[in-house]
């Protein structure tokens, strides 16, 4: 075993998800090695332990695996369960560690942001209950790698991360496993996929998923054309590749634009489903029909009993703060708790181990279950399918019949990517010295009830989280947030959300963009957005 002398960097303090830098970052000598010896230094239960480890494939994933192997060994890990050619989508990690009850995982993702040898990597660790470490363990990990001297890694020849089965390296052994088939388990666990296979036999329901060339493809072919019968073609882009074929690995109306194309038009399919990087976010489509990821999260609450894992019925619910309150107006009439949480996933883990919740989701796409402790893009997919054989209607009559019931919560956002990180601390300064003015003003008639600095007491565990994003909302149920991005690499991110409630049947048909006017031009206003960033639009609008 080598001991290998370091010194500290000052810039690994893990964000929303994970520590995320440039993979020109990571190649620096000693930077991923610190790291991860901070994770070992940290969670001493993975010495004689068992540790997961995986990625999204993305540029420097296998390189790095070979690394953390042998820093694996080197520290004392007595076992490592590693996903076959070092593939672990993010839930499938999730997945794994709680079925081979592990002392935690090591997932290697930069999520939706773009790969490839200038582009993002990213690593994070997931403690025992499969979910995302907790605040409290991620600043553990950065106060140690601030103070770090050394790292200890073993020599040995490079691991073959493609056979399945044993080998051993060190005194630590390794078991490569095909991750796809303990997911896939899973899943059929939840879902009816006997009423699923009918749909795709019926003749008159065709799919598209789109893998974005990122880690699902393998979970999508077995499952959906594997499993549940649907055509050859049904998953599209879906060989993993080390940069997403050039691709943004986001999946949403403006990067998964070959999908969209396919839902659209006169020749459109019925449904269409996209998911990122690692697996973890999941955007749905119908024919001619976006569902978004807030109102997704509803209709799933609102139909769960009638899908096998949820038919005994679900206790609570769960969003982050910027997600609209559609879900809430669900828990609402259906008596469900109901918790809003800081953006980030790692804040529900708490809330589903302690039986809370049953259900939860975020804005961004992501939405996921207590089946496992990450967000989980295939399970919605598959969530959508079955609720889709069960109702036999369209996608858009039944996101239609649950606005008449609950209400429409139109949503957009604005993300205002890599301005000046200066202009935008200052933006976010200049609202919050704002904000307790802001209670009783009217803006262009709308009225304002509340404005805040989100801030949020977890519940289970009692541990804060402040300064989580600025809250305004309305007497009418509309809200406007800002939040500043903690998954960027570059200069800073704002974000801008936006969220407009119409009650009203007759009035729920309108364009997103027109209802959204008036609130899109307060936010502008209040938060001085061209002048302090210069920017006179956002660079994209999800
Ligand atoms: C973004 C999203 C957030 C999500 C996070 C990780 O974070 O807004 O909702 O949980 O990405 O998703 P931020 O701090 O950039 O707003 V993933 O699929 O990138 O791991
Ligand atoms: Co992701």
């Amino acid at each position: 075993m080598d001991t290998i002398t370091t010194q500290p960097f000052s810039d690994q303090r893990p964000g929303t998800s994970g520590l995320r830098k440039k993979v020109k970052a990571f190649q620096t000598p000693h930077y991923l090695e610190n790291f991860v010896q901070a994770i070992f230094d940290t969670q001493t239960d993975l010495r004689g332990g068992v540790l997961a480890l995986g990625g999204d494939g993305r540029f420097y994933n296998r390189e790095a695996i070979q690394i953390i192997l042998r820093m694996a060994a080197a520290n004392g890990v007595k076992r490592v369960v590693l996903g076959q050619g070092g593939l672990l989508s993010t839930p499938a990690a999730s997945c794994v560690i709680r079925k081979y009850k592990t002392d935690g995982g090591i997932i290697l993702s930069a999520s939706h942001n773009p790969g490839g040898p200038e582009d993002d990597f990213g690593i994070k660790f997931n403690t025992p209950n499969g979910g995302p470490a907790p605040e409290s363990v991620t600043e553990a990990i950065f106060e140690r790698t601030k103070s770090i001297t050394e790292y200890s890694i073993i020599e040995g020849q490079p691991v073959d991360l493609d056979q399945p089965g044993e080998q051993t390296l060190g005194e630590t052994s390794i078991r490569v496993i095909d991750s796809v088939k303990d997911y896939a388990d899973l899943m059929m666990q939840l879902f009816d996929f006997e009423r699923i296979h009918q749909l795709f036999n019926s003749g008159v329901f065709s799919m598209r998923f789109d893998a974005m060339h990122a880690v699902t493809g393998p979970y999508a072919k077995y499952i959906l054309e594997g499993l549940l019968g649907a055509l050859p073609e049904t998953v599209i882009n879906g060989e993993p590749k080390v940069d997403f074929g050039g691709g943004h690995p986001d999946p949403n109306l403006a990067h998964a634009q070959e999908l969209v194309s396919l839902t659209s038009g006169p020749n459109a399919v019925d449904f269409g489903a996209a998911s990122d990087g690692d697996g973890d976010r999941n955007m749905i489509l119908g024919r001619n029909f976006f569902v978004t990821p807030s109102d997704s999260l509803a209709v799933m609450a609102a139909n769960a009993h009638l899908i096998k894992g949820y038919a005994t019925g679900i206790n609570g619910v769960a969003r982050s703060m910027p997600t609209s309150q559609a879900v809430d107006r669900v828990a609402d009439q259906l008596g469900l708790a109901c918790y809003e949480t800081p953006t980030g996933w790692k804040f529900f883990g708490n809330l589903l181990d302690a039986g809370k919740i049953a259900l939860c989701g975020e804005e961004s796409f992501g939405t996921g279950s207590n089946h496992i402790r990450e967000k989980d893009g295939l399970w919605a997919v598959l969530f959508w399918l079955n609720l889709l054989a069960v109702k036999q209607q369209s996608v858009a009559m039944i996101v239609q019949a649950h606005w008449h019931t609950f209400g429409r919560n139109y949503y957009t956002r604005y993300d205002y990517e890599a301005i000046d990180k200066h202009a935008a601390e200052g933006l976010m300064a200049h609202l919050r010295s704002e904000l307790d003015n802001l209670p009783g003003q009217t803006l262009d008639s709308y009225r304002v009830a509340y404005a805040d600095d989100f801030a949020y007491t977890d519940p289970v565990d009692g541990s804060r989280s402040e300064q989580q994003g600025i809250r305004i909302g309305f007497e009418d149920g509309s809200r406007i947030a800002f939040r500043l991005s903690g998954t960027g690499t570059e200069g800073a991110t704002l974000r801008l959300y936006l969220e407009a409630y119409e009650p009203d049947p007759t009035k729920q048909m309108q364009s997103t963009e027109s209802v959204m006017g008036r609130l899109v031009h307060i936010a502008l206003t209040l938060a001085e957005i061209e002048q302090r960033t210069g920017r006179t639009k956002p660079t994209v609008i999800t």
